[in-house]
């Protein structure tokens, strides 16, 4: 370990510092969260620190296999929370008197949709939550984010007396998934923006607002136009031409490592497994004049020699003829 890597503490040098470093370390290893690798990379950044000249070389094997066995075998945590999944982005709305209408202020960052098998492996949520089924990697294992967040431009004119604000969402790819998000009793994770058949817009009260987006994991770059506007208050009537007009939100997705599910639609021509060879062959229609070996070899399905072939070839006749 060389000795420059390591600007300590004074208070390391004694028994005091070496007890107050185990007790950091061991803080560090219990909390859950310290398994990410920030948090790895933080703890290296930071032990250096903490070490002592007579001990660091033990301090350093103790870390790295304190490090293995957090990062190994940490049990599954049970999250009661749905992780944002990176730093918030927001949409930021404002009233503009002069013109009538609301303004959004775009920031260009993309979430990421990221599934929890991926940004917290082994971990679950709990099973009583409203999003387990939609979220948790047992059960639908959806990619999500909470990155996306409404937010009132405090540069704002105040609203119209007797007027609110209405999100909507205008188009979108049909898998991409909004839930209004609660955290707190009683919790919520309602479908909103059209999901599930709800309203495609909703009265937003002008608090910050973090829905959570989902889609299947995978590769897909998801897209939905959005617009915000001023709607009565009471009877929730859109008022005409105060609309931001519509606004494009993206995101990305991340595979959880699970390959894409092949199905197709195939005829199946089998026959029962017969002394001597016989060969498959096709014809356009009977009489046949002319008859033409199946290319496609067979496989054996259910102990039977099976040909799968397009569905198209249903139309065609088949025989075996039986070769020396
Ligand atoms: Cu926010």
């Amino acid at each position: 370990m060389p000795g420059d890597l390591l600007p300590f503490s004074s208070l390391c040098r004694d028994a005091v510092g070496r007890e107050r470093t185990f007790r950091v370390l061991e803080r560090l290893l219990t909390e859950r969260e310290r398994r990410t690798a920030d948090d790895v990379a933080f703890l290296s950044m930071k032990t250096p620190i903490l070490l002592t000249p007579m001990n660091d070389r033990m301090l350093v094997r103790f870390l790295v296999a304190a490090l293995a066995s957090a990062a190994l075998t940490a049990p599954a945590a049970t999250l009661t929370a749905v992780p944002m999944q990176g730093g918030m982005v927001m949409p930021m709305i404002a009233y503009q008197a002069g013109m009538g209408r609301l303004h959004v202020m775009l920031d260009p960052a993309i979430p990421q949709l990221t599934p929890l098998a991926v940004s917290h492996p082994g971990d679950g949520f709990a099973p009583e939550d409203p999003w387990f089924e939609a979220l948790d990697p047992s059960r639908q294992g959806l990619a999500f984010s909470r990155r996306y967040g409404f937010v009132m431009n405090t540069e704002t004119d105040p609203l119209p007396d007797g007027t609110k604000i209405w999100l909507r969402k205008v188009t979108g790819s049909p898998e991409l998934g909004a839930f209004r998000y609660a955290n707190t009793a009683p919790k919520a994770f309602e479908p909103i923006f059209g999901t599930a058949g709800s309203p495609s817009a909703m009265a937003w009260s002008g608090m910050m607002f973090h829905p959570t987006f989902t889609a299947p994991a995978g590769t897909n770059e998801y897209h939905a136009t959005f617009d915000a506007y001023l709607a009565d208050a009471v009877s929730g009537v859109e008022i005409p031409n105060t609309s931001t007009g519509p606004f494009e939100m993206t995101w990305t997705t991340v595979s959880d490592g699970r390959p894409t599910l092949g199905i197709a639609t195939k005829l199946a021509i089998s026959w029962a497994v017969v002394p001597g060879n016989y060969v498959l062959e096709s014809a356009d229609s009977l009489p046949a004049a002319n008859w033409t070996p199946v290319a496609t070899p067979p496989l054996t399905i259910d102990g039977k020699p099976t040909v799968l072939l397009e569905p198209a070839a249903a139309a065609r006749v088949y025989r075996l003829r039986q070769i020396p």
